[in-house]
């Protein structure tokens, strides 16, 4: 007895599906490979917006010249504009504290075209005294990410300058 065409097309459909979501781009994470641009930093080298690039070279919380400081310990809100080797379908911005943790305000995502969008916005939580890897997650862009700014609270604690030792962006191609 032959099999009604409707049931035949729909087990197509099914291993179609199946097959798409096999097939699925594994998440890519990538170090930042580039400073864009950065609102200040205390130095060129030592504390330099150039020190967020690559992968974690601060392995101890405090202040640290392998990573970003502004070019003042408090004051008007700082930020840092990094980009990536690959655009990609982002999801995820990691940003690993390494002094005066917990000052992340915004990210932005911005595309292939230069066109800036703001991505997560909230409380960062991290602690301070270690260095912490902090992710700020949100629905996967529709649009392809090349680059990504944080904006960060100088003034989340008084007493320390805050620090970024490193920036990694998370998507699929
Ligand atoms: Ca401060």
């Amino acid at each position: 007895m032959k099999r009604p065409v409707y049931q035949v097309v729909s087990l197509l459909g099914l291993c179609v599906l199946m097959g798409a979501a096999s097939a699925q781009a594994p998440l890519l994470k990538q170090w930042a490979s580039a400073v864009v641009t950065r609102s200040s930093e205390y130095g060129a080298d030592n504390w330099g917006a150039k020190q967020v690039l690559g992968e974690p070279n601060t392995m101890a919380y405090g202040d640290n010249g392998t990573a970003w400081a502004a070019a003042t310990k408090n004051g008007v809100t700082q930020s840092i504009t990094v980009s990536f080797k690959e655009p990609v379908y982002a999801s995820a911005v990691l940003v690993r504290q390494t002094y005066g943790n917990g000052f992340v305000r915004k990210i932005f995502a911005i595309d292939t075209q230069g066109k800036i969008y703001q991505v997560w916005a909230g409380k960062d939580k991290t602690q301070p005294n270690y260095t912490v890897n902090f992710i700020a997650t949100f629905p996967q862009t529709p649009y392809l990410v090349k680059a990504v700014k944080v904006v960060i609270d100088p003034n989340h604690n008084m007493n320390t300058y805050e620090e970024i030792d490193a920036i990694q962006l998370h998507g699929v191609k």
